[in-house]
């Protein structure tokens, strides 16, 4: 077994368990709930609060602090060639309302570890070496997530982005206005400029890796996923007069309109995944008879085929189960599956190897913004276990050994990206009407 002691021995033999866990525990107090997981919205008070945290320990560590338009955050250890487009690895702080102290935070705090694990080996890489923070991914609070990256990457226009509002009315641009007057120091990086290859350590968020006894996963591809709104008007009328036969309900073809769609997506594979999590009823009151729901849809397939197919007859059968209610669908993100390149894939199951670290290759079910990256510079993530596979939940959780395997891996794989300039990716294109706002 090779020790840290030989002069070339992995960078990864350099991972601290201990301070990875205690960073990560002292990033999930700032917006942590009483029953145990964080509840840390983009562009909040706790958003501002974990940047400034991550901000003093990128400084500790030597390392350059930029940002860009869209705020997302960049820590970079400086390469040989300063002018060779970075290798970057990160996630996003950003979390859901009752979400956990691990997705998105252990990739960027892995990131940190595997940084400072290349700073322990002496080793200064001929590529820089930059840790991002992503704005926004999971969009719970400003919708569609992945905003960060869909601007960085060019895949959504910045003003379609600060156009959106929150439950409150709120704008993303003003929202964003806020944060970037309390970094107004930092300097900025322009969007869109190239990077070398992008590798994200995230949660599975699935049970797999667990239940198969595998430490760490190579993650192969993203299944693809759809996002809409759904949109009943009714009227309002008197709960106790109005006839019920005459009435324009839209909580009840709102009931019909749901009960059509999970008939309809029961008809395919049970890898269809539809999720109803947003719904909204107005007036919102018991003797009124309500005149609007809005609704959220979620679906999700590794098959582009059968994803265009089955997002594509939502239109329709709203129409028509809407009963006497007029129903608007609006699609917000269409996110084509995808295949990481099979060399970045190889490149993780190898570094995993060099540590004698058991690496199974999987498929994400999860978004993450390697998606976006995907489409800008060759991309790939490595995955950790997490208990159960439960996500987006207070009781998500993770060991310490396991986090500290994947950021082994991730500074054996940065070592190696970093180690030689990478022909600049050619871009891969992205599929028409992919990310498009309808
Ligand atoms: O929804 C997702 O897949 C991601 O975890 N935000
Ligand atoms: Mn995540
Ligand atoms: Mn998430």
């Amino acid at each position: 077994m090779r020790t840290v002691a030989d002069p070339d021995a992995p960078a990864g033999l350099h991972v601290d368990e201990a301070r990875l866990w205690s960073r990560l525990m002292d990033l999930a107090e700032i917006g942590a709930t009483a029953r145990g997981g964080v509840c840390r919205l983009a562009l909040t008070e706790t958003d501002i609060e974990a940047r400034q945290l991550l901000i003093g320990w990128a400084r500790d560590l030597g390392l350059a602090v930029f940002t860009d338009e869209i705020s997302n955050l960049f820590f970079r250890l400086e390469g040989r060639d300063r002018n060779a487009p970075p290798v970057m690895t990160g996630s996003h702080i950003d979390s859901q309302p009752t979400g956990g102290k691990f997705d998105g935070a252990y990739g960027v705090l892995a990131g940190f570890e595997a940084v400072q694990s290349l700073q322990a080996a002496g080793i200064t890489p001929e590529v820089p070496v930059e840790i991002v923070v992503w704005l926004n991914e999971e969009g719970s609070r400003f919708s569609p997530g992945m905003m960060g990256s869909e601007a960085f990457t060019g895949r959504r226009p910045v003003d379609e982005i600060l156009a959106v509002t929150d439950a409150e009315g709120v704008s993303t641009e003003t929202a964003l206005a806020a944060v970037r007057a309390r970094f107004a120091g930092l300097p900025e990086l322009p969007l869109q400029r190239p990077v070398s290859a992008y590798v994200e350590a995230h949660i599975e968020q699935g049970p797999v890796l667990e239940e198969r006894g595998y430490p760490v996963g190579a993650v192969t591809g993203m299944q693809g996923s759809r996002r809409f709104r759904v949109r009943l008007t009714g009227a309002e009328a008197h709960a106790g007069t109005e006839p019920m036969a005459t009435r324009r309900d839209a909580l009840f073809a709102a009931n019909d309109v749901i009960r059509s769609l999970r008939d309809h997506f029961a008809g395919f594979d049970d890898r269809m995944k539809f999720t109803v999590g947003l719904f909204e009823v107005a007036p919102n009151v018991p003797s009124v008879v309500p005149a609007s729901v809005l609704f959220s849809i979620d679906l999700r397939h590794p098959d582009q085929s059968v994803l265009t197919a089955a997002g594509d007859a939502i239109a329709d059968l709203c129409q028509r189960h809407a009963r006497l209610c007029s129903a608007e669908v609006r699609e917000l993100a269409n996110a084509e599956s995808l295949v990481f390149p099979d060399w970045l894939v190889d490149l993780v199951s190898e570094a995993a190897a060099e540590l004698s670290i058991p690496c199974l290759r999987l498929l994400s079910l999860a978004g993450h913004d390697a998606r976006q990256l995907h489409y800008h510079c060759p991309s790939v993530m490595l995955f950790v276990p997490c208990h159960k596979g439960i996500s987006h939940n207070e009781a998500e959780s993770c060991t310490p050994g396991d986090l500290a395997n994947g950021a082994r891996v991730l500074a054996n794989v940065l070592a190696r990206l970093s180690a030689s300039p990478l022909a600049l990716p050619e871009r891969t294109e992205a599929p028409p009407g992919s990310n498009a706002k309808k």
